[in-house]
C-alpha cells in the first residue's frame, strides 16, 4: 500500500506546538475580533458551541453517573475535562487534535446498533441503549497513554467487554475479536478529505485481551455520555496499551480464528505494532517512549510498564 502523507500524530509529542501557545493564539485572534473569521474556514456547518456541547446521551441521560468501581484508581491527579475534550485523535473527523471537537456536530450517535458477528453461537444485532441497561454501568479510573507521548487520567463510565463476549457465546476456534468504527463519510468530514486511509478504522485482540477484566466499553466520561470526540457513542478501552488500540464509534464485534489486520500496524507495521502494550524500553522508531507529557499540567512523567497495568495482564505475554 502506498502512503501519500504521514499523518500528523506521527509528530513526537517534543515537536508539537505547544497547548499554551495555540491557546494563545486563539485569545489573540478573539481579542482582535477575527476569531470568528480566522476559524471560519476550517468549521463545520454544525460546529458546537464548545468542547463539552458535543455530549448527546440519547435516551441514557439517566444511567449517568453511574457508581465508581473503587477497584479502579490511579495515583496521578485527574486530567482537566475540557482538556481531554479539545485534544483527541480521532482521524474520521480531522487529524488537528485541538479541532476534532469542532469537526463532530453532524455525528448522529443515536440509535446505535452493536453487530455480532463470526465464530461464535450466539451472532446477532444488539441495541446499545438496551445493552447499557442489561450490564451495569460502573465508573472506572484509568491512565491512558498515546503513543505519540502524551497521556491523560479520566474517569470513564461504561462496562466491561467480557459479559459482552460472553452473550456472543464464542466458539472454541475463536481466538482474536476484530472491532470496527462506524463508516459515514456524509457524518465525518475527515473521512472525505482523507479517502486514502483504509476506512473504517479497525482495531482487535486476543480473545483473552478482550475478555480480560481490564477491557472496557466507555460509553462515558465525566459522569456523563462521552462527547462525540472520545468516541460517542461506545469506544474500546484497553489502558495497558497505546492510544491506537482504543478504537472509537464501535458498530462491528467479530469472532476470527486468525489474527486480523488492524488500521495503523498494516499502515506503518514498524511503528505500530498488533500488540501495542506499553512498553517505555521500546523506543518509537522515531522518537524515546520512556516518559509522557500529561495534557493540561504540561508535567512531564516516567512511562511506566503496560501504562502502570503490569500487575494486572503481564501475565497474558508470558510465554
Ligand atoms: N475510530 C478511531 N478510533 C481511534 C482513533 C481514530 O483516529 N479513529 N484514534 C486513536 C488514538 S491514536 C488515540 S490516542 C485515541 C484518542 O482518544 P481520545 O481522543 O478520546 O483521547 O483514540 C484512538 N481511537
Ligand atoms: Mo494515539
Amino acid at each position: 500500500m502506498q502512503i501519500r502523507t504521514p499523518p500528523a500524530w506521527h509528530l513526537p509529542e517534543a515537536q508539537v506546538t505547544p497547548e499554551a501557545v495555540w491557546q494563545g493564539r486563539r485569545r489573540f485572534l478573539a481579542a482582535a475580533g477575527l476569531g470568528a473569521l480566522a476559524l471560519a474556514g476550517c468549521r463545520s456547518a454544525d460546529a458546537p458551541a464548545s468542547p463539552l456541547a458535543t455530549v448527546d446521551p440519547g435516551l441514557t441521560a439517566d444511567l449517568y453517573p453511574a457508581r465508581r468501581n473503587p477497584a479502579y484508581g490511579v495515583d496521578r491527579p485527574l486530567t482537566d475535562e475540557r482538556t481531554a475534550a479539545s485534544y483527541n485523535n480521532f482521524y474520521e473527523f480531522t487529524t488537528d487534535k485541538a479541532e476534532v471537537w469542532q469537526q463532530v456536530g453532524a455525528f448522529q450517535p443515536w440509535p446505535w446498533t452493536l453487530t455480532l458477528s463470526g465464530l461464535c453461537r450466539k451472532p446477532g444485532q444488539h441495541d446499545l441503549a438496551k445493552l447499557m441497561r442489561q450490564f451495569a454501568l460502573e465508573e472506572r479510573v484509568y491512565r491512558f497513554r498515546c503513543v505519540e507521548a502524551w497521556s491523560m487520567v479520566v474517569p470513564w463510565t461504561g462496562f466491561p467487554l467480557r459479559p459482552l463476549i460472553a452473550l456472543a457465546d464464542p466458539l472454541p476456534e475463536a481466538r482474536y475479536v476484530r472491532l470496527v468504527t462506524a463508516e459515514r463519510p456524509d457524518q465525518m468530514p475527515g473521512m472525505r478529505g482523507q479517502a486514502w486511509y483504509p476506512w473504517p478504522y479497525f482495531e482487535a485482540l486476543s480473545l483473552p485481551e478482550a475478555t480480560h477484566e481490564l477491557a472496557f466499553l466507555a460509553t462515558g466520561i465525566y459522569g456523563h455520555a462521552l462527547p462525540r470526540q472520545h468516541g460517542a457513542p461506545v469506544r474500546l478501552v484497553v489502558p495497558w496499551k497505546y492510544g491506537y488500540k482504543n478504537i472509537k464509534s464501535i458498530v462491528g464485534i467479530e469472532f476470527l480464528a486468525e489474527r486480523p489486520a488492524t488500521f495503523w500496524n498494516k499502515l506503518v507495521p514498524h511503528e505500530y505494532g498488533f500488540d501495542g502494550n506499553v512498553e517505555p524500553q521500546v523506543p518509537h522508531p522515531r522518537w524515546s517512549q520512556a516518559s509522557e507529557r500529561a495534557i493540561g499540567s504540561g508535567e512531564r512523567l516516567p512511562t511506566l510498564p503496560y501504562n502502570g497495568y503490569a500487575a494486572e495482564v503481564a501475565s497474558l505475554y508470558r510465554v
